[in-house]
């Protein structure tokens, strides 16, 4: 793996745990098979407050295995609180992870079914002072994962599509500006919560993963926005990841069920 991770038949998920070997003997690996039925449900947790301001938006970037769209990060004013976590955890950036065709491309499944495309709004808790360092922390970071499904179009997606056409190389970014992203969520913010990790090297075991129940849709036209990975992106996008039964069985750890409003 000497030019690094990727999601290729060389540097994939199966190659990782060579250099980061968290990703084999890790107690907290994501992604998981969600069983909804063997989800516990708890009364303990409470719904989620997204609170984003549209202003914090500043770029969006090519890093290589997907893109992102950046937030300024320096106050609270694009906050998560609620749900499973304790404090506050700023938005940091979201991103999405999409497969070679429909058949696959979230990380997470449900009841072994995959979703075409994923979406991650990642967040860091504010007790620490920096992302960096609360990435390392087990409360560091919290994750609220979006389902896609083949649908109806999604005006509110398109906007993060066309900027799409400006970062076709890797290391590529561009000014984004002005977009709350709560606008892509479903309409439902109903979940299933687990301990888990990054889905990505350094696999670093700090993520609380909320994975919202109802999906949210996206039109074929959309969603072959990119029939194949970018020219210049390091490898097929495709995270090949997460179904492999070790990767289930890894994050074995138990799936919540929250309750219904
Ligand atoms: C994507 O997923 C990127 C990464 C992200 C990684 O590859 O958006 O972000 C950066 C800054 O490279 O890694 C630390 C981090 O956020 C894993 O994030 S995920 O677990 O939510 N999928
Ligand atoms: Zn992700």
């Amino acid at each position: 793996m000497s030019h690094g991770w990727g999601y290729g038949p060389t540097n994939g998920p199966d190659t990782w745990a060579e250099e980061f070997p968290v990703a084999n003997d890790g107690p907290r690996q994501s992604p998981i098979n969600i069983i909804p039925k063997e989800a516990k449900y708890d009364s303990s947790l409470k719904p989620l407050k997204l609170r984003y301001d549209p202003s914090n938006a500043k770029g969006i970037l090519n890093n290589g295995h997907s893109f992102q769209v950046d937030y300024v990060d320096d106050t609270d004013s694009s906050t998560l609180t609620g749900g499973p976590i304790s404090g506050k955890y700023r938005l940091k950036q979201f991103h999405f992870h999409w497969g070679s065709s429909d058949d696959r491309g979230s990380e997470h499944t449900v009841n072994g079914i995959k979703y075409p495309c994923e979406l991650h709004l990642v967040h860091w808790n504010t007790k620490y002072p920096s992302f960096g360092e609360a990435a390392n922390q087990p409360d560091g970071l919290a994750v609220v994962g979006v389902f896609l499904k083949i649908g109806a179009a999604n005006p509110r997606l398109q906007k993060v599509l066309d900027a799409l056409d400006g970062i076709k190389t890797k290391g590529k970014q561009t000014t984004f500006s002005n977009f709350d992203p709560k606008t892509l969520l479903p309409g439902s913010l109903d979940y299933w919560t687990y301990e888990g990790s990054l889905t990505t090297p350094p696999l670093l075991e700090s993520v609380t993963w909320i994975v919202l129940k109802e999906p949210v849709s996206v039109s074929a036209t959309q969603s072959h926005h990119h029939p194949k990975p970018l020219p210049g992106w390091s490898a097929s996008l495709s995270p090949t990841i997460l179904f492999s039964d070790s990767a289930t069985a890894i994050g074995g750890g138990e799936v919540d069920d929250k309750p219904k409003k």
